[in-house]
């Protein structure tokens, strides 16, 4: 993106209907992209008209490892060669057997915690392959594959859990920022950062993840707004995966996620949060309207968290069995899985060497937790504020003091 083709000089074109999301539904969603090779998909067109249009689901994959034609996205997923749908697969795989092993440790009692995102891995790994190095992600707590994806290596993502350090990796190292706890506040971050990219005149975008339950928020209307009016590129990549804790999402809201982006003069779109295929087009597709110029897009990835909402909840107290069962057999790596065997792209050494490949990283998760060091005691008061501060001072002075009034503390306070 130029200077020229960001906020100051587009700002009509995302509040004018053009994308759709305002729009009449007479088929003005059908713009052509800049380079005039692929046009806007026409399910941005929410809620047109009068009342609330009925959920359109934007769909590649079926459960049954079906490839649906879709005029509209086919051209993001065009390219994809076996290879990397093989890698999709892998990408589940790996991101499924870490969770698996993350869990397994805090049950052992090696983490103090964990989010599972068991359900969840083409949602984040589709949208985490749309990414380019230089776009920045804004996760939740929960986005361990879009982590994959960025290339931070897993074991640092439990250190957090394993209440060893305040995060774990370098942000700037993968542009894939901390993991964010305070609900739907890492939009505000995502919005003000791409405000940033497009002052900077960079040409790539940020994505911000959040769930059914942050969209709630305020701070999530305060993005949608700020983003809109400043045209940011940013896309809101809303994982809906029915619960927030215990909340179902009909309690959050009375339409469609997706559909909010109307109100807000951006275009939204449902995607099934199962279909790695259909959430690598539709998120590669809104990361090029931010590219262009063309400001923000809600993706909302239609999901099913499948286990718990972390190792502290117990679900069976608020949802029924039946219900987890009928998204089982919507599961997004069974379908790749029948997909690519359908299409003759893998064989049973592809599966033996992924198994291999995958009890060798759990292995190696629970070996690097379990060397975690135990951080130094003071290290709590470093990092409040950039140049130090009296009152840290005097808390870390009070602390030292008291660490130091047990018969056993060791030489040196620490
Ligand atoms: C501002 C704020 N309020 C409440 C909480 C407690 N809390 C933690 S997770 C959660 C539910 C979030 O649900 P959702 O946004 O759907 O994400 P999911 O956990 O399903 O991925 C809540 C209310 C919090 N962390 N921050
Ligand atoms: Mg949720």
């Amino acid at each position: 993106m130029t200077v020229e083709s960001t906020a100051a000089r587009k700002p009509r074109r995302s509040a004018g209907g053009k994308a759709g999301a305002t729009g009449t539904g007479t088929g003005t969603a059908a713009e052509a992209t800049g380079t005039g090779a692929k046009r806007a998909p026409r399910t941005t067109r929410a809620a047109a008209g009068k009342g609330t249009a009925e959920p359109q689901l934007v769909q590649l994959l079926t459960p049954e490892g079906k490839r649906v034609k879709n005029a509209e996205y086919d051209p993001y997923v065009a390219d994809v060669t076996a290879d990397e749908l093989r890698g999709l697969y892998r990408d589940m795989v790996l991101t499924r057997r870490f969770d698996a092993e993350a869990t397994s440790l805090q049950r052992q009692g090696e983490l103090g915690l964990w989010a599972s995102l068991l359900g969840q891995e083409a949602a984040q790994i589709g949208s985490g392959r749309a990414l380019r190095d230089d776009d920045y992600v804004f996760p939740t707590y929960r986005e361990h594959g879009v982590a994959w994806c960025r290339g931070v290596d897993p074991a640092n993502l439990l250190g957090m859990f394993r209440g060893v350090n305040n995060g774990g990796w370098d942000p700037n190292g993968n542009n894939f920022h901390l993991y964010t706890i305070v609900i739907g506040s890492q939009t505000l971050h995502a919005t003000g950062y791409a405000m940033g990219v497009a002052k900077d005149g960079a040409d790539s975008a940020v994505i911000a993840y959040f769930g059914d339950g942050a969209s709630s928020q305020g701070d999530v209307a305060e993005s949608f707004t700020f983003s809109a009016v400043y045209n940011a590129p940013v896309v809101f990549f809303c994982q809906n995966n029915q619960w927030a804790i215990s909340e179902p999402t009909e309690k959050q809201t009375r339409v469609p996620l997706y559909q909010r982006a109307q109100g807000y003069g951006f275009p939204g779109v449902r995607v099934d949060g199962n279909d790695v295929l259909g959430c690598l087009a539709v998120t590669k597709w809104a990361l090029e309207r931010a590219r262009r110029g063309e400001g923000p897009t809600l993706v909302e990835a239609y999901t099913y968290r499948m286990g718990a909402h972390t190792t502290s909840d117990d679900p069976t107290r608020y949802r029924h069995d039946d219900e987890r069962a009928a998204w089982e057999a919507k599961d997004p790596i069974l379908r790749l899985r029948r997909f690519l065997e359908a299409s003759n792209h893998t064989d049973e050494g592809f599966f033996a060497e992924l198994e291999a490949e995958s009890e060798a990283l759990g292995r190696r998760v629970r070996e690097a937790v379990r060397s975690m060091p135990d951080p130094d005691r003071f290290a709590i008061f470093e990092n409040v504020y950039a140049d130090g501060h009296a009152l840290v001072d005097e808390e870390r002075a009070q602390f030292a003091a008291y660490q130091a009034s047990f018969a056993d503390a060791p030489e040196g306070g620490n």
